[in-house]
């Protein structure tokens, strides 16, 4: 056994890129794949693909310095790392098209005691999964699903855990669960992890790592429901959600988060789900808060449109677009579902302000929604309504909302 000196990377979106760029920070050899053409040249610039604090920084020294390079097929490593995305279908189960296609992309390249790590999120079996669509396609060598410590190719799951917007940070400090499929697939995986992560290097077996990721985030959603839930009693009741959180958070040992308009992203928002198709009958909390939060974006289209109607042609101010706030990212965005839904209901004129985007969507542009800047919204605008609490809108001066109908999804403005 010897430590990985090469690591292949497949998938280089918003995992797979940084940790290739953090491992090769460290001096691995270090081959990135994708399937997008652009992305490859563009990371083989020396740029990167997408925004995220210090990536750029991190890619173009290590590419300058050769220990990073990006391809479009894998190439033989030491380690290969799968990071790539698990969306889910209409059913809501996972859909791990992308992990059965990256398997067959590296299965010729595999070679005995080779580590596999799959990073994506998966739902509970599937690196178990991984492992026999691997030994179908190389059934010359001994997969640990069936061959236990004895086998010739080690394979783990190591779940991402890094905050979009501190990736670059996260991603070396964070703790690490590290689930293998024997024992010795579990320390050859936090020998690779340990090359460039600073946190504790946590290990178990594979199924339990993947239940732990999905916990987390579901974790996270139940909380974020049960202040959303609040914001709707509050509602009712005529207060200020935030007002309520705020003081109640003063008890020492409760901890409210933030009500909003919805919760956005492409992880809380679907991970919960593997959990329900996991165990339907089981997840019934976790089930029941991913329904709070989904319904939400409705119910701020409701509060904006009780307040237009006092308007004869009101104009309609939406203040950010992005899935939360100081990020650019409009993936699984309530703010962009609470925009659409305001143009379909045709209340007014719909004006849109992100200023971490420098386009609209098409599907918000071919509506007809306008991106203007924060002061040509504040000057137009009849009805505010606040999506996202990126700070450029703290700023925002109570005399310019002065005489306007305002909706505060975030409590920004309390
Ligand atoms: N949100 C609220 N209220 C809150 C907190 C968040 O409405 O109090 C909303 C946000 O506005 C956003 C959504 O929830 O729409 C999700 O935002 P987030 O900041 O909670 O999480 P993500 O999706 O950016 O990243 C999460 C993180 N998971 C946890 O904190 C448990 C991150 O550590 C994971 O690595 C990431 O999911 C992932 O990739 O799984």
């Amino acid at each position: 056994m010897s430590e990985p000196t090469s690591v292949c990377v497949v998938g280089l979106g918003y995992i797979g890129l940084p940790t290739a760029a953090a491992l090769a920070t460290q001096g691995l050899d270090v081959v990135g794949v994708d399937v997008n053409p652009a992305t490859v040249k563009t990371i083989n610039a020396g740029r990167a693909p997408f925004t995220e604090p210090d990536l750029a920084i991190a890619i173009s020294g290590a590419v300058s310095l050769r220990r990073l390079r990006a391809r479009e097929t894998p190439e033989p490593a030491d380690a290969f790392i799968l990071a790539v995305p698990t969306p889910f279908l209409a059913d809501r189960t996972a859909d791990l098209s992308c992990v059965r296609a990256a398997t067959e992309a590296i299965a010729p390249v595999l070679k005995a005691d080779d580590l596999v790590v799959l990073e994506s999120t998966s739902p509970p079996g599937t690196t178990v999964q991984m492992s026999r669509w691997l030994a179908e396609l190389r059934p010359d060598l001994v997969w640990p699903h069936s061959g236990g410590e004895q086998s010739d190719v080690h394979v783990a799951h190591c779940p991402e855990r890094v905050l979009p917007g501190r990736i670059m940070f996260e991603i070396v400090t964070n703790d690490r669960v590290i689930g293998g499929l024997s024992d010795c697939c579990a320390r050859r995986a936090e020998e690779l992890y340990s090359t460039f992560v600073r946190g504790d290097l946590l290990l178990t077996d594979a199924t339990t790592a993947e239940l732990v990721k999905l916990s987390e985030n579901a974790y996270r959603d139940v909380n974020i429901a049960f202040a959303n839930e609040l914001s709707l009693i509050s509602d009712h009741l005529e207060i200020d959600v935030h007002e309520v959180v705020a003081l109640a958070n003063h008890h020492p040992r409760v901890n409210i988060l933030s009500p909003g308009p919805g919760v956005g992203g492409h992880c809380i928002a679907v991970d919960p789900w593997f959990i329900v198709s996991a165990a339907p009958e089981a997840a019934r909390l976790i089930r029941l808060a991913r329904e709070v939060n989904d319904a939400k974006p409705g119910h701020v289209v409701d509060e904006v449109a009780k307040v237009a109607r006092r308007f004869r042609k009101p104009v309609i101010a939406a203040l950010g677009l992005a899935y939360k706030a100081n990020v650019g990212d409009l993936r699984e965005s309530p703010a962009v579902q609470i925009v659409t839904k305001l143009i379909e209901q045709d209340l007014g004129r719909v004006l849109v302000v992100e200023p971490h985007v420098s386009t609209l969507p098409p599907s918000l542009t071919s509506a007809n929604a306008e991106l203007v800047s924060l002061n040509q919204a504040l000057s137009e605008a009849d009805v505010i309504v606040l999506l996202v609490d990126h700070t450029a809108f703290k700023s925002v001066k109570r005399s310019a909302l002065r005489g306007k109908a305002i909706l505060d999804t975030r409590g920004l403005w309390r």
